[in-house]
Parts: structure tokens; C-alpha cells; sequence
């Protein structure tokens, strides 16, 4: 499903193969443990990375990925904590469609890593997860820390927000889940999958070689196609339809599945709506685009699309009926309604996460890219044309404070005509500021509204992208940036180069504006709202937060006169093959129609 170029090695961008190599082992390698068979199966599955924080409860796997697979397919990412190991695996799945692994030790390290989990699972982006438990034998474990590592059904803590898990007994289970959990993992509707390695499994002794298999007959394709009929039945309402409109949403990194989606709304003549909920679906500046996409809430212009469309398609968008009770209140729309999602297939009773129910007069069950070429023949819509690349001005930066479309502008104009991907956008960010115009230019935010997912995503989308030619810059909250920083680290030490900006505005600003909100219902001082809020006295120094990690650190940015020379600076630098962060002390302050959505209904009568 990928375009990005196949990654090349230059000086700025060494192999990551010839880091971490363990020294050779002598004399014969064969598979001789419960772990190595576990390895064995990943290397078969051509896994590439495996995104860890290490732990002892899985140190047999440790072992056979160093000593027997020789740290290659999969290669160790060390990370120091197991959000950032999940969410650079997340990161990097939406980048290639496809799961790498992350291991995560016992129930604690597990602990740690739900929430990337949970991002993952409501972003429904695929993710192998390994982790293990202390003996499952109890006559096996170790006295105190085996017994407090050991939960008698360790699935559970993610078992919610996950597609499957498992805890195999033995080797030869192990292999089986292990192709069970990577194939459903990657299947559409995808998601977070689980196999919890029982320590002594591991650790034991094979008492015999495992019959080989060929991996590939356990992986088949899951390719499926939408009825005729019904494909017939959704072509006829469109091709009758006056004022059509498409809800783009879940949609792949596909060149391919672009230009299908742009051949089919200029064959209809149809209007189109996206969001930055989720990665590019369609170029925002084309004419048929309307308005510019929003975060949570539909903006005007999609409202107004919305309001007098007679045929509404919903290509999988996350919340069909949340947009609908936005525009029409609790009465559905009279307009017909199109849906060509899967997704429900994967709705479980825990996660709300599914949305509300929207009705669908035609139901497409599969996914938007085996939809949209079938409807675009039906149609009887032209050949897809190449998407068409358009100048626009960048407007000048603001002569007073320093606000974020600021930031924004000015690393549109030093960016240039380079390929960018935005791999994480700010909370403030303003979806009119930055236009998208192919598949990889934004690869959607953290899927499940957990903050600290921005800068782990933005190394697995790094690392995804490493030697593509394109850069991967990252545009995090300053709360989002501060919760799992460290995944700096990883990506300094992995010499995956990118650029983090922090849009700084020192402050859970979004929490402001909900206190705001209930002060004015309320009558209280809504000058109170940034206690417990804001992130000052002291201010935190992110440059050298960056530079202590072996990042470049640059800022803090205080003046808009200085954006364009810096962020000149940072490109360059990541150019050269670093790790770059760049501090801008940005005013508090979210995009108007963000900031009224949230505000909505406390004005003063
Ligand atoms: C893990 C987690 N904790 C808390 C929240 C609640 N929350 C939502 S947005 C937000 C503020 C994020 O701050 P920052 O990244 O600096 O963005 P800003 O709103 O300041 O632009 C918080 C705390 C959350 N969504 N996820
Ligand atoms: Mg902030």
C-alpha cells in the first residue's frame, strides 16, 4: 500500500543495520530454545524493528534476538518507556500500513505502554505487541518478583482495546500465535494485537526441532470486494444526486487510492470533506475541497456542504453521526447516506470509541480503497488523474505576538518545495494554514486523544520514511511534547533524522478553555482558568531538554522575526542527519472555529 521510495543509505542517513551489532556467536547457530522459535517466526515474518524497553520476564526472547537472530529482522529499538516503544511502532504503521513489533516487560511494562495502545487501537493502525509474565508455573517462579510480575490473565489490561490476544503454552503455540496475531493485526479493520510469553516457555530447553513451515500459507490475503448490487445501488444514488458529498476518513497512504478519490469527486462533481483527526485523504486546496479541514468539529463550510447535500458518502469517517447531530441536531439527515466502512466488524461492547450509530441507506463493507475504484467505474468516471500540485502565498506572519499560525507559516516558507510529512500536528493547530496535496504529506493525529502520543509517532513515522526523501517534522503541544520526550533518545540514538517543533504555548492551553467554559456557565472568574493549568514558573527549557538527549535544541523562539532564519537552521540540520527540536513560544490561543466550538453555547445573552 506504501509509495514512499525504497530507504537508501547516505552519510546523512546511515543504515540502522550497522548499529547495535552484537558480536558473532562461534560455532553452529539452530533454533535450541523456547525463545528462539518465537524469534525465528519473527524474522520469517520479515518483521523489521522491535521497539522495546527491556524487562526479565521476556530476557529469553532478549537473547535469541540478539545472540541467534543476530539483532536484525526484527532490530531492537531501545526505548525508555513503553508508550514511546508502542507509539513509534503506531508511528510507523502509518506510514507503510503495515505492524512492526514493540515488547513491553510483564504486567508493569504493560501498565505503562496502554495508552499508545489504546491510540493505536481507536487510530486502527496495526501493532504486534510481545510481552510475557513471570512463570505461569508457579513452582517455577522466583521468590517475590516473579509472583508480583505474574497476573493470572495478563490479556486482560488490554484485551478491551486490542483485536486479540493470547498466552501461548509452548513453543510451537508460540509460532502459532504469533502468525495468528501478525496477520490479524494487519487485516482490515486494523489493530493492536497481543501475546503475552510465558517466562518459562522461553527459557526452556526445545526438546525437539519444530516441523518447518512456510509463514506465507498462514498470512492469506483478506483482499474483499463490496456486492455488486450494492455497489450498483450506491452508483445509482450518486449518479441522480444533485449536490453529492464525501466524508473522507480512514483512508490508506495509497498514491493509488489518492487519485481514485480525486477521480471520483471531480467525476461527480461533488464536494469533499476531510479531517486532521486523520491522515490526508484528499488535496485540501482543490476547488472541490470544502473549507478547510477541522480537528473535532466540522467547520462552516463542511457544515454548509453537509446541510445541502442530497447524497452524503461516508468514506469510513471516524464519527458519521456526531457530524450529523452537529448539523441536523437529533433529526438525521433527509439527504441519502452512503457508508463504506468495515469498522463494525471490530466494535466491541467495552470501547465507545465505535460512535454513534448513523444511518446508512447503502452499507459498503469493506474498505474505502476496494470501494472507490468499483464506484468510480460504476459512475462511469474517467482514468484517475495524477493529483496536480498548486502554488499558493504563504500569508505574512503577525507584526504583534507570536500565535501559531505564526509558527506555521514560517515553517511552510523554510520548508520550501522540499517533501514534508507532518507526522503529529498541535492540538492549535489551524487546518487552513497548511495544505496537504498527496497521501504522506500528514499521516493523522494520535488516534485515541491521548496526549503524549506526538513525539513517539513522530519517530516511527521517521523511521518509516528514513531515506525516502522526504522529512518528517512533528508539531507537538508542549504538554503533548513534555509527556514522552524521551523518545528523543531513541531517534538520536537510531540516527533517524527529523524535527520536532513545539508549539509552546506553556500550558494545557486545550484545559483552559474548558475551564473557561464552565466558569462563564457558572458566572465565575473566567481569569482563573489557567490555575492548574499552566506550564510556568519555572518555564521549561526545551532546547536543552533536546540537547541533553543528543538532539540539536534550538529556541526558545520568542520573536515572529526570528521563525523562518531558525526553522532555516533546523531543516538544515536535519538535513545533515540530526535529531532536531525547535522551542517557539507561541501565545495561548486555538484556531477561531475551535475555540467557538468549544465555547459554543456559554455566550452572554
Ligand atoms: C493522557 C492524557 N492526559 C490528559 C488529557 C487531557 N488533555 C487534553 S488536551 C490537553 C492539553 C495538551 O496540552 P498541549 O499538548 O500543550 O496542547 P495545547 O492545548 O496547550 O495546545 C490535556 C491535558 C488527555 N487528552 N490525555
Ligand atoms: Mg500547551
Amino acid at each position: 500500500m506504501t509509495t514512499t521510495k525504497a530507504s537508501t543509505t547516505t552519510a546523512a542517513h546511515p543504515s540502522l543495520r550497522e548499529l547495535d551489532r552484537p558480536v558473532k556467536l562461534t560455532g553452529a547457530n539452530a533454533p535450541g530454545w523456547g525463545s528462539d522459535v518465537v524469534a525465528e517466526t519473527l524474522r520469517a515474518l520479515e518483521i523489521p524493528y522491535i521497539a522495546l524497553n527491556p524487562g526479565a520476564s521476556y530476557r529469553g526472547l532478549h537473547d535469541s534476538i540478539v545472540n541467534f537472530l543476530g539483532n536484525e529482522t526484527p532490530q531492537m529499538l531501545l526505548c525508555l518507556h513503553e508508550e514511546v516503544a508502542v507509539s513509534i511502532a503506531h508511528g510507523y504503521a502509518k506510514v507503510t500500513g503495515k505492524a512492526m513489533a514493540a515488547a513491553v516487560h510483564s504486567n508493569v511494562g504493560l501498565f505503562h505502554a496502554t495508552m499508545a495502545i489504546f491510540n493505536a487501537w481507536c487510530d486502527r493502525m496495526p501493532v504486534l505487541i510481545l510481552g510475557a509474565t513471570g512463570p505461569v508455573d508457579a513452582a517455577k517462579r522466583r521468590p517475590w518478583i516473579d509472583w508480583i510480575h505474574t497476573a493470572a490473565d495478563q490479556g486482560a489490561i488490554i484485551r478491551n482495546y486490542t483485536k486479540w490476544d493470547d498466552q501461548p503454552a509452548s513453543p510451537a503455540a508460540a509460532r502459532e500465535s504469533i502468525l495468528r496475531a501478525h496477520w490479524i493485526t494487519n487485516t482490515a479493520p486494523m489493530g493492536p494485537t497481543y501475546i503475552n510469553l510465558d517466562a518459562e516457555m522461553q527459557e526452556n530447553k526445545l526438546a525437539e526441532p519444530l516441523a518447518p513451515i512456510d509463514v506465507k500459507r498462514f498470512q492469506p490475503a483478506t483482499v474483499t470486494a463490496a456486492a455488486p448490487e450494492l455497489v450498483k445501488q450506491a452508483a445509482d444514488l450518486l449518479k441522480a444526486a444533485k449536490n453529492p458529498v464525501f466524508l473522507m476518513g480512514r483512508v490508506s497512504r495509497s498514491l493509488d487510492g489518492w487519485n481514485h478519490r480525486v477521480a471520483l469527486a471531480e467525476a461527480l462533481n461533488a464536494k469533499v470533506i476531510t479531517e486532521l483527526k486523520l491522515g490526508a485523504a484528499f488535496p485540501t486546496d482543490h476547488p472541490l475541497h470544502a473549507g478547510a479541514p477541522g480537528g473535532t468539529a466540522l467547520g462552516p463550510d463542511a457544515q454548509a456542504a453537509v446541510r445541502s447535500a442530497d447524497v452524503i458518502v461516508s468514506l469510513d469517517w471516524v464519527d458519521l453521526a456526531g457530524a450529523f447531530k452537529a448539523t441536523f441536531g437529533d433529526t438525521p439527515p433527509q439527504a441519502k447516506v452512503i457508508v463504506v466502512s468495515n469498522d463494525f466488524r471490530i466494535h466491541n461492547g467495552w470501547s465507545m470509541d465505535y460512535q454513534g450509530l448513523p444511518p446508512a441507506d447503502v452499507l459498503l463493507p469493506v474498505t474505502p480503497e476496494e470501494a472507490v475504484p468499483d464506484l468510480l467505474k460504476a459512475v462511469g468516471g474517467g482514468k484517475p488523474k495524477p493529483a496536480v500540485a498548486k502554488k499558493t502565498e504563504i500569508p505574512p506572519l503577525s507584526t504583534d505576538k507570536l500565535v501559531v499560525n505564526d509558527l506555521v507559516r514560517a515553517l511552510r516558507t523554510a520548508v520550501g518545495e522540499r517533501d514534508v510529512t507532518l507526522a503529529h500536528i498541535s492540538l492549535s493547530w489551524d487546518g487552513a494554514t497548511w495544505p496537504f496535496r498527496h497521501p504522506l504529506d500528514y499521516v493523522g493525529s494520535e488516534g485515541g486523544g491521548g496526549v503524549g502520543g506526538g513525539p513517539g509517532n513522530t519517530v516511527g513515522t521517521a523511521l518509516a520514511l528514513k531515506g525516502s526523501g522526504r522529512m518528517t517534522i512533528g508539531v507537538c503541544g508542549d504538554g503533548d511534547f513534555m509527556m514522552a520526550n524521551t523518545a528523543l533518545w531513541t531517534a538520536v540514538h537510531y540516527k533517524i533524522p527529523m524535527l520536532i517543533v513545539v508549539a509552546n504555548n506553556r500550558s494545557f492551553f486545550n484545559d483552559e478553555l474548558h475551564q473557561e467554559r464552565v466558569a462563564r456557565i457558572r458566572s465565575r472568574p473566567v481569569e482563573n482558568r489557567w490555575i492548574g493549568q499552566r506550564i510556568s514558573e519555572p518555564d521549561i527549557d526545551i532546547a536543552t531538554l533536546a540537547r541533553s538527549q543528543g538532539a540539536q535544541g534550538f529556541g526558545p523562539v520568542t520573536k515572529t522575526g526570528d521563525l523562518v532564519a531558525t526553522f532555516k537552521q533546523a531543516i538544515a540540520a536535519v538535513e545533515a542527519g540530526n535529531v532536531v527540536v525547535v522551542d517557539v513560544r507561541v501565545e495561548p490561543g486555538y484556531s477561531a472555529v475551535a475555540t467557538a466550538a468549544m465555547l459554543r453555547g456559554t455566550e452572554k445573552k
